[in-house]
């Protein structure tokens, strides 16, 4: 960075961190844009005077509000819903609901801030968002996750609507959760609209929506590779997490030619030399979709497979890494095992897998990099194609949708190698991404005044 990108960043972050104190993961995300986009700011300096990356960090809208519900057994459990709605500048807010243990202020507001780069990437009009609660499903009853995904949308269903903000699934929330919301604000608002996104096919879902984060993840990976004259076939790939985004990846990729060695959870990751075929993916979502059992049981049931308890799988040599379960999942030296192991492209199907000196450590070995907003870009995409076929009462084929996801995946990758191609031909996708994102935001800010 020269000078002024370095003074810029600085001060400005000094601010951000005064002023959001205690919020680690979110100065993280907003710290990554700001230097991404200080030489733009430079040379716009209008944008100084607009405030306009300050505006983006302070959230247009936060929601925090109290989510009581009783257990299976009669006892009374409290928990903290969230809605932070981030910017609206391109369209209605729009992004997912997390509902985990982990889940607070910080993590909101990064995951909003994120979306908001993210949703402008797609194309679509869509502004950014995010929800959740610290509400950890796990061993809960069907009955239990149905009362309190009632008593979260009797308060949300305030602030929410389909020309408002549309919320959709994350860690924790799938297609039983979209259900169970979504009933509840048809009850309480006496609508059939499309308010949410991954909703069942029969009621108003689009085909691929399930599919659609993994599957994007792959097309644009596809793309990177194809950078370097390569392909998914005969790679071998590590995968982490096991839920949705993880699933329809390790199925996309192996389809692809690839073959997959391992899939992970919060307790540990198993590593399946011989690689994922059909039949072992079927096992996958019986395992995690219906039982919602633990990745464990894979070694159990396949026992080439190898379980590794409480360790993530990144010190298994592969070519491509797809990290696709949560937050900072890949620090300084799990990157380094990495590049070791052989590793030449990471492409994150999660939000903000990989520390900034993990990605320090990926810049500087030049190996194919790119950040979850540009390459986990296609579920929300697929939302924002479920909300036009909603607005327009009626249902695309599956070749449709596939078609519409690979094009904008591919125009998002476009985008990375426009804004991102440095004087060498390296493309840094974080940079690219970023900028590309907030170009077309600032713009719409501009446009629509001091608001
Ligand atoms: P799921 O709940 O379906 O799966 C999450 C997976 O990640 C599980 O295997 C889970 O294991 C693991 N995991 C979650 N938290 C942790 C943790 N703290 N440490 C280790 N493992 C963890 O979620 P998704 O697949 O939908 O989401 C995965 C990632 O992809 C998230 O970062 C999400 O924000 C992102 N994403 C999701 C999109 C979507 O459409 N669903 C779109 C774009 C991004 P366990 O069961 O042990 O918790
Ligand atoms: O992080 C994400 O992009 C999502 N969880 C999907 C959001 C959406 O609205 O489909």
């Amino acid at each position: 960075m020269d000078n002024f990108a370095k003074k810029y960043v600085d001060g400005f972050m000094a601010e951000l961190v005064a002023r959001n104190p205690g919020e680690p993961e979110f100065h993280q995300a907003v710290k990554e844009v700001a230097e991404s986009i200080a030489p733009y700011i430079a040379e716009n300096p209008q944008l100084i005077d607009l405030k306009i990356l300050e505006r983006i960090a302070e959230p247009e809208r936060i929601i925090i509000f109290r989510v009581p519900w009783t257990d299976d057994r009669g006892e009374l459990h409290i928990n903290r819903g969230f809605r932070v709605q981030c910017n609206s500048a391109l369209g209605p807010y729009k992004g997912g609901i997390r509902f985990h243990a982990s889940v607070n202020l910080s993590i909101m507001k990064f995951l909003a801030f994120e979306q908001t780069f993210k949703n402008s990437l797609t194309t679509l009009p869509m502004g950014g968002a995010k929800g959740g609660s610290d509400f950890n499903p796990r061993g809960k009853s069907d009955a239990e996750v149905m009362r309190f995904c009632q008593s979260f949308m009797t308060e949300l269903c305030k602030h929410i609507g389909q020309d408002t903000d549309v919320p959709a699934g994350d860690i924790g929330v799938g297609g039983r959760e979209i259900g169970y919301l979504f009933g509840q604000y048809k009850r309480l608002r006496n609508e059939f609209t499309g308010t949410l996104t991954g909703k069942g096919l029969a009621w108003g879902g689009s085909i691929l929506r399930p599919e659609a984060t993994g599957y994007g993840l792959c097309y644009f990976a596809e793309q990177m590779l194809a950078t370097k004259g390569k392909s998914f076939e005969g790679q071998t790939v590590v995968v982490s997490g096991s839920g949705n985004v993880a699933q329809y990846a390790s199925q996309k990729a192996m389809r692809l030619g690839a073959k997959v060695v391992t899939l992970s959870d919060s307790d540990g990751f198993i590593h399946d030399p011989e690689g994922l075929t059909e039949e072992k993916m079927a096992y996958v979502f019986q395992l995690k979709n219906i039982r919602r059992g633990r990745i464990k049981e894979y070694a159990e049931k396949y026992p080439n497979a190898k379980y590794y308890p409480g360790q993530r799988p990144w010190g298994i040599p592969c070519d491509i890494a797809l990290p696709c379960a949560t937050q900072n999942e890949i620090g300084k030296e799990d990157a380094e095992a990495l590049i070791k192991g052989g590793c030449y492209c990471v492409a994150e199907g999660a939000n903000m897998p990989s520390t900034p000196e993990a990605i320090a450590v990926f810049q500087a070995a030049r190996i194919l990099y790119s950040p979850g907003k540009a390459s986990n870009a296609g579920g929300v995409a697929t939302s924002g194609l479920e909300m036009s076929q909603n607005s327009m009462r009626l249902h695309w084929t599956a070749e449709e949708v596939d078609a519409q996801l690979h094009r904008i995946m591919s125009d998002i990758h476009a985008a990375c190698l426009k804004y991102g191609t440095e004087e060498d031909g390296h493309v840094n996708y974080v940079k690219g991404a970023n900028l590309a994102g907030f170009i077309k935001v600032a713009n719409a800010m501009t446009d629509q005044g001091i608001v």
